[in-house]
């Protein structure tokens, strides 16, 4: 039934009756009688059948969308909004003495992502069954997903996320295929999610699960034998990868998704009686950075292996099937697997793959476009890139530098394979959901066009001298800040200030977001209020982040965050000046209470290190206004608001890549020639510091900042300072700053993922 039918059906009461029925059915109660856990289980029933009920997107053509990250967050309230029936059941919870809030609050929140990469592709998977296209995600089951963290000692502790409940949005089915490895064969599970588009039909998740799983090998912390693989492939989402064992564990990972996938694809092909000679008239793959590429030896293996298809034609086919997204250009996160490794795993792809290299150090002689170097790894981009038929960036300066640098070579070979697409977010969640005053707000005021149609939020540009509309748009965010304290208060044990700046940074710790630029700036400020020099208004520095747990410079910065949340939080002299709060556990869901409730969003990334970022656009579209770099999608976002309302500074991703290749940028020289960096860096191995914190971390990082800063912090740092004392300063510019607000919300429309989708298709699905 189409959605529109079945919210039709359900406004007769029929939702209630469902819900009441529900109720009975699992817990003998009536609806007032249940707790808010239960009233969860009942509205996953209902939705599960709700969705069960509508069609699915069909066509002649299917995108496969596969990723070993899908960081979906809770799915209740969007699958409600996306049914068109969220108000709806509001009403009947509070008819009830419910409230639809609690209820959202007892739904565990899955975390198959690590950051920016796996929540894009949920986006994404929105974006398909929004606008209907035929398509599917596939990836892992990871019964712990990424790991929780917790704090003890102002140090990141990693535990499991045990998310997965007896009543879950996983759908068993009775899907399940073997994947064969060197010296043994496993069985898959498949479970499936439904996709609910808006207003629209339904997509699927597919998330293979490891029919021989054992849970019971964790012991402590997210500690288990990584080599038991039969028992614990789909524990955890890219588990430890600093040591050999780890780094297998991955590739073993990564078949069977890839395997899983291949086997479901051309099943799904046979079933249709389509000739696999054609696959690509009726399937396209687009794989999510590296991590799914043996898909392509994998699918080069099974059409050749009853030899009816040739070497030649297998490898034609699954090329004109293929295309790749590159989420990154850091080095270290390209993948290279030695060769040794993959003949551990999987001896079965080594020949495709010695193959498919022979073919190019044939064709082309320069070492950089091979695809087994002189060291045996294997890279895997150069897979993608030479045996795919679309190369593409996530933000045009991204594309750009993959182009003009970091993949020039492949360029000069293929020119009109690359592309770019800009990346987007949905607005279902990240507007709809979590602002619903803003968006209740805009719907008055311009109509709800934008909707569907996310550039018509531009028409909110016509009131950007409209004082009413300004206030309003202040006063929600300010609703937003009370209830975000309200939150951190009962969270986190802080308390904060309504009247403050709330200037938030939220995303993965690393050294090349700079998160410790924004330490040093929260240390020259901490040192002016001790010096006697008082901000005009409080500012609250919130910051949510984890970082890998191998990573120690990261592990090292949470630390100092902490270390200065403790020394600035109880300083009599500070405090009723600044806060500054690291919250735990950051997710999807935290992220959906801070950002509506941001005025400033922190994008300071070294340019040209973030192919994108998604965050700053989230930010954006909720009214906050960006200090940010040259890098990534805030270049776009400039472009759009123009330079009056983003502030930035840095240097650009040329002067950087210069850096870069001259090896001439030497942190201690900028150390020694300010004293306004050398008063902050020395501070972080003050007395005052030392007292609070651990001696061997933080003279780790001073030493790391002073004698490498391989992500030069302190080139920027001066700047930085500069530009955001000016900020604050406006801030107190009450009719400036919310016209700058206005504007970002007005421009965002262009990140709707939407439209980032819709040029997927348009360019490369073609569906
Ligand atoms: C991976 C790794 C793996 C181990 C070593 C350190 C390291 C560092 C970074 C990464 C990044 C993986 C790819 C990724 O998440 N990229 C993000 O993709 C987002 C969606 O396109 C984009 O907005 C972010 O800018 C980009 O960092």
């Amino acid at each position: 039934m189409a959605i529109v039918d079945l919210q039709k059906q359900l406004f007769d009461n029929k939702l209630e009756t469902q819900m009441t029925d529900a109720a009975k059915r699992l817990f003998d109660k009536t609806l007032a009688e249940c707790e808010e856990k239960e009233l969860f289980y009942v509205l996953l029933d209902v939705t599960k059948d709700l969705s069960a009920m509508t069609e699915p997107c069909e066509g002649e053509k299917k995108i496969y969308y596969i990723s070993a990250e899908f960081l979906i967050g809770k799915l209740l309230s969007n699958n409600l909004l996306n049914l068109g029936i969220y108000k709806h059941v509001e009403e009947i919870l509070v008819k009830n003495g419910k409230s639809l809030a609690a209820v959202e609050e007892c739904e565990p929140e899955p975390s198959l992502g690590n950051g920016g990469l796996g929540r894009l592709a949920a986006c994404f998977l929105d974006s398909i069954a929004t606008l209907g296209l035929p398509g599917a995600g596939i990836g892992l089951n990871y019964h712990f997903g990424l790991f929780k963290q917790e704090f003890k000692d102002r140090k990141q502790c990693a535990v499991k996320n045990d998310w997965i409940e007896e009543k879950s949005w996983l759908n068993a089915t009775d899907v399940s295929f073997e994947v064969k490895y060197k010296d043994f064969t496993v069985k898959s599970k498949l479970y499936d999610i439904d996709v609910i588009g808006y207003n629209n039909g339904i997509d699927k998740l597919h998330l293979f699960d490891l029919e021989s799983l054992d849970e019971s090998l964790v012991k402590e912390g997210i500690n288990f034998d990584k080599e038991d693989i039969e028992k614990n492939l789909t524990l955890f989402l890219y588990p430890d990868d600093s040591d050999e064992a780890g780094n297998l564990l991955r590739i073993y990972q990564q078949y069977f998704m890839v395997s899983n996938a291949a086997q479901l694809i051309l099943q799904e092909m046979r079933e249709k009686k389509y000739d696999l000679r054609k696959l690509y008239d009726h399937a396209v793959i687009q794989i999510n950075d590296t991590h799914p590429t043996m898909i392509i030896p994998e699918l080069i293996r099974i059409l050749t292996e009853d030899k009816a298809i040739g070497m030649d034609e297998a490898i034609e086919i699954v090329s004109k099937t293929c295309a790749y997204t590159n989420h990154t250009i850091l080095a270290e996160a390209l993948e290279k697997w030695p060769l040794e490794y993959l003949e551990k795993v999987v001896p079965a792809l080594v020949p495709i793959i010695k193959e498919l290299d022979k073919r190019v150090a044939s064709k082309y002689k320069d070492p950089k476009v091979q695809i087994i170097d002189k060291d045996n790894r294997v890279h895997m981009a150069h897979i993608d890139i030479h045996y795919g038929f679309s190369i593409n960036g996530v933000a045009a300066i991204h594309t750009d530098i993959l182009k003009d640098t970091e993949l020039n070579h492949f360029y000069k070979i293929y020119p009109e394979k690359f592309n770019n697409k800009t990346n987007g977010i949905t607005f279902r969640r990240w507007l709809m959901s979590c602002n619903p005053a803003l968006c209740e707000y805009l719907t008055e005021t311009i109509g709800d066009d934008f909707k569907r149609d996310a550039d018509a939020l531009e028409k909110l540009l016509a009131y950007k001298d409209d004082a009413q509309v300004l206030t309003k748009l202040e006063a929600i965010k300010m609703d937003n800040k009370r209830a975000l304290i309200s939150y951190i208060k009962e969270k986190e044990g802080v308390e904060l200030d309504e009247n403050s700046i709330f200037d938030i940074q939220i995303k993965r710790l690393h050294e090349y977001k700079r998160q410790q630029m924004n330490v040093l700036y929260i240390i020259h400020k901490y040192l002016e209020i001790k010096g006697g020099k008082k901000p005009v208004r409080p500012l609250t520095f919130l910051f949510g982040a984890k970082a890998a747990p191998a990573y120690v410079i990261a592990q090292d910065i949470i630390h100092l965050i902490l270390v200065l949340q403790e020394l600035v939080n109880k300083d009599p002299e500070v405090a009723p000046f600044m806060k500054v709060v690291m919250v735990e556990n950051y997710n999807v869901s935290y992220a959906e209470r801070l950002i509506p409730a941001c005025d400033i969003s922190e994008q300071i990334s070294l340019a040209s290190k973030e192919a994108s970022g998604t965050g700053n656009m989230k930010f954006m579209l909720n009214g906050a206004v960006t200090l940010g770099t040259a890098d990534g999608a805030n270049v776009e976002i400039g472009e759009l608001v123009g330079p009056d309302n983003i502030y930035t500074f840095g240097k650009s991703s040329e002067e950087v890549i210069e850096h870069y290749a001259k090896a001439d940028y030497v942190s201690k020289e900028y150390y020694e020639n300010s004293e306004v960096i050398k008063e902050a860096v020395d501070f972080i191995v003050s007395e005052e510091v030392m007292k609070l914190g651990h001696k061997e971390q933080l003279e780790r990082l001073y030493n790391e900042l002073l004698n490498k800063d391989w992500f030069m912090t302190l080139l920027d740092l001066e700047e930085y300072i500069e530009v955001k004392d000016r900020m604050f300063a406006d801030f107190e510019d009450r009719e400036k700053w919310r016209r700058m607000m206005l504007v970002n919300i007005a421009k965002a429309g262009f990140f709707s993922s939407d439209r980032t989708i819709a040029e997927y298709n348009r360019d490369i699905w073609k569906l």
